[in-house]
């Protein structure tokens, strides 16, 4: 069988001058899929950018699972195995098996947005959940679990503890950073680490991590398809084109397609010792003058991060970028990151300012505060915070209420401290329990 392994579509992200880069490629990423007649289509989380897309973006996923959709006429019946039980699907065309990412996940109490598609016959939705699809004698069973806070994932993963079948090719899906790829000038945090991904399973998929990579092991074979369209512009993303890959599952053969005609993307950094204003503007202008002396077919992305230290007098604020950005606006899509050494004044704000860099909603600034300044109390996990909050954002104080109420009478009874974490997990969530996020 063949399948095509793909991730992080990200729909609904929007940037000027890119606004329809992420439907486009995703769509692109699927037609290949189609050309190519694979079996079946895996996409390894954040379908959306999100959680509550909008109309245009759910309009881009019906386009786009549609294709799949019409791709054959035949049916595929998959079968969904949950907490024991089973459920049939039948999807028509070639069958796209899914799970939530980071971005769409929107808490257990409420209904995401691909299982508003898994309802509506476009996939199916995985979340520490199988899928078993036979065809022509063969049995591929997809286990997937999708994205949860990175803190939990060792735990979440171990307390699911799935077992792959016999006689059949597994491939385990999941959404979450995996320690050793993060490079070390991330802000991404992982509680993974590709050792305690378990063992067994012919192959695992993983998104969540937008620059593509393989891995084989210690007996294991991981694939990250990376994203089909750049978002944050991380430096690892400039080196490695997006696409997807298809793996084949007899002889373990894998390729990776290219999107056609991608748009291209440049990352540099500068480094500076104490230069002046003029200076740095000087050597960025030069830069940009070489790199976009050439013709692209699609305005290229180009990211500069400035570093170092200015000279003595002279403050990131006074540099002169607009009007250089100005120059270069016809020929690219340039954003500049001037990080220079900071006087304390303005480290304090350094943390909100990233995260506005992250584009991270209110909502999502608010929580991860809060998670903060909880870690530095007496709290020790005492009910589960994101859940809580979610609540309390869309106004259902009284649930969130009986759940707080219910965790007292619990701590009452009980031993807090549940001995079902192991212990090499990097993470000290030993409360955690599977249910809490499945
Ligand atoms: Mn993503």
């Amino acid at each position: 069988m063949r399948i095509a392994l793909m991730s992080d579509f990200h729909l609904g992200f929007v940037q000027a001058e890119r606004e329809n880069d992420a439907f486009e490629n995703a769509k692109k990423a699927v037609e290949l899929a189609i050309k190519e007649n694979v079996d079946l289509i895996l996409i390894s989380g954040d379908i959306f950018h999100e959680e509550v897309p909008d109309a245009s973006a759910l309009l881009q996923a019906i386009e786009i699972f549609s294709l799949a959709k019409n791709a054959k006429s035949e049916k595929t019946k998959v079968v969904k195995v949950k907490n024991g039980e089973k459920r049939e699907f039948l999807l028509a065309g070639i069958p796209i098996i899914a799970i939530h990412g980071t971005h769409e996940f929107r808490g257990r109490d409420y209904i995401n947005y691909l299982q508003l598609f898994e309802s509506a016959g476009f996939i199916v939705y995985l979340h520490a959940a199988k899928a078993i699809y036979e065809k022509q004698g063969e049995k591929i069973v997809i286990h997937g679990l999708g994205g949860v806070p990175e803190k939990k994932a060792c735990d979440v993963l171990k307390l699911w503890n799935p077992k792959p079948e016999s006689n059949a090719f597994n491939i385990l899906m999941l959404h979450q950073s995996l320690k050793e790829l993060l490079p070390f000038e991330d802000e991404m945090v992982a509680s993974l680490s590709i050792a305690d991904l378990p063992e067994g399973f012919d192959l695992i998929v993983n998104g969540h991590l937008h620059w593509q990579n393989v891995f084989k092991e210690n007996n294991k074979f991981l694939v990250i398809p990376g994203s089909t369209v750049i978002t944050q512009m991380k430096r690892l993303e400039a080196k490695k084109a997006k696409g997807l890959y298809i793996i084949d599952t007899k002889t373990l053969a894998l390729n990776f397609l290219e999107l056609p005609e991608q748009r291209k993307f440049f990352y540099y950094k500068l480094e500076f010792e104490n230069a002046s204003c003029e200076e740095v503007v000087k050597r960025v202008s030069e830069l940009l003058s070489e790199l976009l002396s050439k013709d692209f077919n699609k305005k290229p992305l180009v990211k500069i991060k400035l570093t170092g230290s200015l000279a003595k007098g002279y403050s990131q604020e006074n540099l002169e970028l607009e009007t250089l950005l100005e120059k270069f606006k016809e020929k690219a899509i340039v954003s500049i990151d001037a990080d220079f050494v900071h006087e304390q004044f303005e480290k304090k704000f350094a943390m909100l300012s990233d995260m506005q860099k992250e584009k991270k909603s209110l909502i999502e600034l608010g929580f991860e505060l809060l998670e903060k300044n909880l870690a530095e109390t007496n709290f020790n996990n005492a009910f589960d915070i994101r859940r809580i909050f979610r609540l309390l954002e869309n106004g259902d104080v009284e649930r969130a209420r009986e759940l707080l109420m219910e965790r007292k009478q619990v701590n009452k009874k009980e031993e807090p401290i549940k001995e079902n974490a192991e212990e090499k997990c990097a993470s000290t969530g030993k409360k955690v329990k599977l249910s809490d996020f499945v």
